[in-house]
């Protein structure tokens, strides 16, 4: 008897993982069926959100870090999520070389995916990517995005640890990112502090640290230096995401175990309601509304014949009508 593809991802069958997530990439019919086969068997790996401006390194950082946790025992998955560039048509060779160090360790699995489709589609993209990896053993995910859209800050805010990249010498930077992804950092790291200016930029997060409050016992995010080229003060990055993993999953009673509660919850939450939205989207546009209907309406709410409050009304109520 042949097995079934989620039986296969199961038993940790390379071929099987990739075509899942080529499945899932691709928003295949089939996916839905897929996650419910492997949903009950996740739930035990623990997610790694890196994330930071382009070019920062995390690519390498992630490449050092995945070294780093295979040493001490972890089977390790890895995402890279690429924001499709018109330029490169989404293509992520870059990360493959730079990743090669692990194409010969049938523990590490290295996955590129790219936006397709609708908004919200990479943060529900890479989040079943992780329970295929999940499912399929890895005991670590690292989830790898450029941190500046709402979907890249969905996939960080998900994770069980997010861990945020900065470089010297971009002050800026921590304006751009202060929006969604310096709120979300469990963990600061400044990369490529080979370069002048790390000081400064450790003293700019800290100083952005200082105006948030951290009750008794709280988590508060510790700024790492790291040189990804070369290794440096990454076993100390793994060392501090092993630390907050603790920090959150069993220290003491009271605010620290609500903390990993929380993510679970959060991330169970944005699940349900990004998959509803979705579909009720879709069947809103596919079936309730005739061809062509739903771009004629954006074009009365542009012409001012109709507005949106009184559209969006009418499609709901359309929707919920008892089928006669
Ligand atoms: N000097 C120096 N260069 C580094 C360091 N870490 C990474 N780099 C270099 O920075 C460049 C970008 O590195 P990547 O790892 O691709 O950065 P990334 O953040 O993954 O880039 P995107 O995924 O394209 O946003 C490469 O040329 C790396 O060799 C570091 O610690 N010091
Ligand atoms: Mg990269």
């Amino acid at each position: 008897m042949s097995l079934t593809l989620a039986e296969r991802v199961r038993s940790g069958d390379v071929r099987a993982i990739a075509r899942a997530i080529s499945l899932i990439e691709d928003e295949a019919a089939s996916a839905a069926g897929l996650v419910r086969d492997i949903f009950p068997h996740t739930g035990h790996t623990y997610l790694v959100g890196v994330t930071g401006p382009p070019g920062a390194g995390k690519s390498t950082l992630v490449d050092r870090l995945t070294a780093a946790t295979r040493a001490s025992g972890e089977t390790v998955g890895v995402i890279c999520v690429d924001p499709t560039s018109p330029f490169t048509g989404g293509a992520i060779l870059g990360d493959r070389l730079r990743m090669q160090a692990h194409t010969h360790d049938e523990h590490v699995f290295i996955r590129s995916m790219a936006t397709r489709g609708h908004m919200g589609g990479l943060a529900r993209a890479t989040s079943d990517a992780a329970l295929v990896l999940d499912a399929a053993g890895k005991s670590l995910v690292i989830i790898e995005t450029v941190g500046v859209g709402q979907d890249e800050v969905d996939i960080v805010r998900t994770a069980d640890v997010s861990v945020v990249v900065l470089v010297p010498g971009t002050g800026d930077d921590v304006q751009a990112l202060k929006a969604g992804i310096m709120e979300i950092a469990d963990i600061f790291v400044v990369n490529k502090c080979d370069r002048d200016g790390s000081e400064r930029m450790v003293t700019s997060i800290e100083s952005n640290l200082a105006l948030q409050a951290y009750g008794e016992g709280e988590w508060r995010p510790p700024i790492l230096k790291t040189e990804a080229t070369t290794g440096r003060g990454v076993d100390e990055l793994w060392a501090t995401i092993q630390q907050f993993r603790t920090h959150s999953g069993n220290a003491a009673p009271g605010s620290s175990r609500t903390q990993s509660t929380r993510r679970l919850k959060a991330r169970n939450e944005f699940r349900l309601r990004d998959l509803l939205t979705h579909r009720f989207m879709e069947s809103v546009e596919h079936e309730l509304l005739g061809p062509g209907e739903f771009d004629a309406l954006i074009a009365r709410i542009a012409a001012r014949e109709v507005d949106p409050y009184t559209a969006a009304s009418d499609i709901l109520s359309r929707a919920l009508r008892p089928k006669s």
